[in-house]
């Protein structure tokens, strides 16, 4: 694997010096100034690489070339939307940075409920709570129809929750899934977020595969010629929230998807974090099924809960087998005669990253450092022992 690290840019307090101190020789960044759906221009992507190598660093993949709502919804002017989308892959592509990662989730990218939830040792770790997300969806979104798709023990303790929670608490719950969390759309008030939502009323699942088919149908072969390879990140968390239809959270998903262009560039960003957090999803047997389309990683695990809920745990401690997964990514680096670029995906807070409230949520300096010095470790005892 080629050890990764992701980085927000110059606002970022996780500094290019500190990536290369980690031990990471790649870096996964985007231009996080450049508006969703606009082109990226040639003389800033420059201005990003430039810095990267100046600092001994490689940019691995792009991290993400977001997908405009327009498209996904297949309104107003997506045409144009998608001719931009093209433009920035011949851009990016000149610049010879070839690897591009997006996602395709309605509305939000990734959801937590909890920022900076406790774990014993003094830590604290992301989570997803079934119960607080019902209570946001119908006490405080106010979210018609949203009972259905919870079960009787969760609204009953959602309703419990609610009324026990205290203003700020709720303020937090909002912030929370509004603002947004790194590298996902900008802070949207309620009023914003409702309306959004809206707009994919009676959208269903399939409608929606056939915009990101349709979207693939125009920009895969543009990236096919520019020798850009796709990698779409799955829907985390991998379950249908707040009734937006979320299209690649399972085999079947994945499956469809390499269907819809017949490409090694339409390709895949196995997020072990993401798809883990069903329990359906067999990781090992998806890494070998999907083998060829396989082109990014992003390696964390997640502690799962009976109710659907999950926090993210240790990276070789929750509840996906991690030593499984690496074996299984081994076998295919072997199979294919490369490495795929890897990057410990999150981290908890941990010691300095206690005190430093600048980091990006998630994106902590030595959670990540710890997560990625125990994959490499992993990584090198699989190599040695076994292949
Ligand atoms: C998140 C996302 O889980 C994750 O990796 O950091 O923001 C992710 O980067 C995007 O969904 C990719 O488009
Ligand atoms: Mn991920």
């Amino acid at each position: 694997m080629i050890q990764t690290f992701r980085w927000f840019g110059v606002t970022d307090s996780v500094q290019l010096s500190h990536i290369a101190q980690a031990g990471a020789t790649g870096v996964v960044t985007a231009l996080h100034h450049v508006q969703n759906g606009e082109v990226w221009k040639v003389e800033e992507i420059m201005k990003v690489k430039t810095m990267i190598e100046k600092a001994g660093l490689t940019w691995s993949f792009i991290e993400s070339i977001p997908v405009h709502e327009n498209i996904k919804l297949q309104k107003g002017d997506y045409l144009q939307r998608i001719e931009n989308y093209k433009q920035s892959i011949k851009n990016v592509a000149a610049c010879g940075v070839k690897n591009v990662c997006y996602n395709f989730m309605p509305v939000l990218d990734w959801t937590r409920t909890q920022l900076f939830w406790p774990l014993k040792n003094g830590a604290t770790a992301l989570r997803f709570d079934k119960v607080e997300m019902a209570v946001f969806e119908i006490y405080l979104m106010e979210r018609k129809g949203a009972e259905k798709d919870y079960t009787e023990a969760v609204l009953k303790k959602a309703k419990l929750a609610f009324e026990q929670m205290s203003s700020t608490e709720k303020i937090r719950l909002s912030d929370c899934i509004l603002k947004g969390l790194p590298g996902t759309v900008d802070d949207l008030s309620m009023e914003d977020f409702k309306e959004m939502i809206a707009q994919y009323d009676g959208m269903s699942h399939q409608d929606l595969k056939n915009n990101l088919s349709f979207f693939l149908n125009e920009v895969i072969p543009v990236a096919e010629e520019n020798g850009v390879v796709m990698a779409i990140h799955p829907d985390d968390p991998p379950m249908d929230i707040l009734g937006l239809p979320r299209i690649i959270k399972s085999e079947k998903d994945l499956e469809d998807l390499v269907g819809f262009v017949d490409s090694p560039s339409n390709g895949i960003t196995f997020c072990t974090g993401s798809l883990g957090a069903n329990p359906n999803n067999d990781l090992p047997k998806l890494i070998e099924k999907f083998a060829d389309r396989i082109h990014f990683l992003h390696l964390r695990n997640v502690r799962r809960e009976a109710d659907g809920s999950f926090f993210e745990d240790e990276h070789l401690g929750g509840s996906s087998d991690m030593y499984e997964v690496v074996k299984a990514v081994a076998k295919i680096e072997k199979q294919r005669g490369i490495e795929i670029p890897m990057r410990p995906d999150h981290g908890h807070q941990i010691i300095d990253d206690l005190t430093n409230s600048n980091a990006y949520c998630g994106y902590t300096a030595l959670g990540r450092l710890k997560g990625l010095a125990e994959l490499r470790g992993l990584e090198l005892g699989i190599k040695r022992s076994l292949l």
